[in-house]
């Protein structure tokens, strides 16, 4: 194959499997394990939609029984979509270590020459499952820090946004999409059941610079601080719509799509905000940036904070760039 063939625009339609391999041929010296990475998501992707989509048949709807690592319920689906997930990417080999919100410590996939590790929420917005509401699965990949055939730790996963080398999501909607970047854009595939493939469907993804969706829990307006209260009636004054689904990954992918604002604030209840910086904010504001939006945590872009935690927490604004510039405004 020619340079000059690897570099002319895929069409939609074009099956991720070979989406992947033409993208790796443009870096000639590209090993193929990023590749094969993404294959694996994918893989466990379908394999947790197909899950999800006959949850409601085979008594896998409703709570586990046991608390994540947060305190929060865990449903059966949570913890079927984080075992699909860890044995995905055992299998593949291509990574070391995982963080997942299901479980407290990092968990070593006896893979030590894996050169990849992944921070992820395996299935986010999980008080939806059982009301067949969106919910989705979001994913950052880093390349690790310590040798290599070594064992991984924390200190591995503590790296700022900025040096994610992909991140993505899979949005179990009315149909099911997987969206990611690799630095160079991003694209979304929508799934083709019936093929069992993933398909390109909107390719080199922009965010509207503007928009006039607002999404945030209004139930908490109470509990936020005074700026946030200020942006809210700011959008409400100027015929803003509101949309909030509560789920993270369909919220964002809506304002992608069409343009506007997705914000949870620290607030009284949760002073550091709900959403976790490593597995939730870093992978959708790496999909913003790419896409020409934004996001931030109020005072830095969330892409440059610099994590102390595997399961820490931050504020996040993100959307289209001129409303988190407005936004920022008001802080
Ligand atoms: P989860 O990881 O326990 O599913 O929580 C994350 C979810 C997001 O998907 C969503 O945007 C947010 O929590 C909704 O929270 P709230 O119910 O407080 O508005
Ligand atoms: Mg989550």
């Amino acid at each position: 194959m020619t340079e000059q063939s690897t570099k002319l625009a895929l069409p939609v339609g074009v099956a991720l499997d070979r989406f992947i391999k033409r993208k790796q041929e443009d870096f000639p010296y590209a090993s193929g394990e990023l590749s094969q990475l993404l294959r694996d998501i994918a893989l466990a992707g379908k394999i947790i939609n197909g899950e999800i989509r006959r949850s409601g048949l085979e008594g896998i709807e409703g709570p586990y029984g046991t608390d994540n690592v947060h305190g929060e319920k865990q449903q059966k689906l949570d913890v079927i979509a984080n075992i699909r997930f860890q044995r995905a990417l055992k299998n593949g080999g291509e990574v070391s270590a995982i963080i997942s919100e299901e479980e407290d410590k990092v968990i070593n996939l006896d893979c030590p020459n894996g050169k990849y590790i992944v921070a992820m929420d395996p299935l986010d917005g999980s008080s939806n499952i059982d009301v067949n509401v969106s919910i989705g699965t979001i994913f950052s990949i880093y390349r690790r820090e310590s040798t290599i055939g070594t064992d991984v730790d924390d200190r591995d996963f503590m790296q700022k946004g900025r040096s994610q080398v992909a991140a993505g999501y899979i949005l179990y909607g009315s149909s099911t999409m997987l969206v990611y970047t690799t630095g160079r854009g991003v694209n979304g595939f929508t799934y083709e059941p019936s093929l069992g493939e993933f398909f390109l469907s909107h390719p080199n993804i922009r965010m509207p610079e503007s928009g006039n969706i607002y999404s945030v829990n209004e139930g908490y307006l109470d509990y936020f601080d005074q700026s946030d209260r200020d942006f809210i009636q700011d959008c409400r004054d100027k015929g803003f719509t509101a949309r909030y689904i509560g789920s993270l990954v369909a919220d964002f992918h809506r304002n992608l799509m069409k343009g506007g604002i997705y914000m949870y604030p620290s607030n009284k209840k949760s002073p550091e905000g709900k959403l976790r910086l490593l597995y939730e904010c870093n992978a959708l504001a790496f999909i913003a940036e790419q896409a020409g939006g934004a996001a931030t945590d109020g005072f830095q872009p969330t892409l440059d904070i610099d994590p102390s935690s595997l399961h820490q927490r931050a504020p996040l604004y993100i959307g289209s760039k001129n409303l988190v510039e407005s936004l920022l405004s008001f802080k």
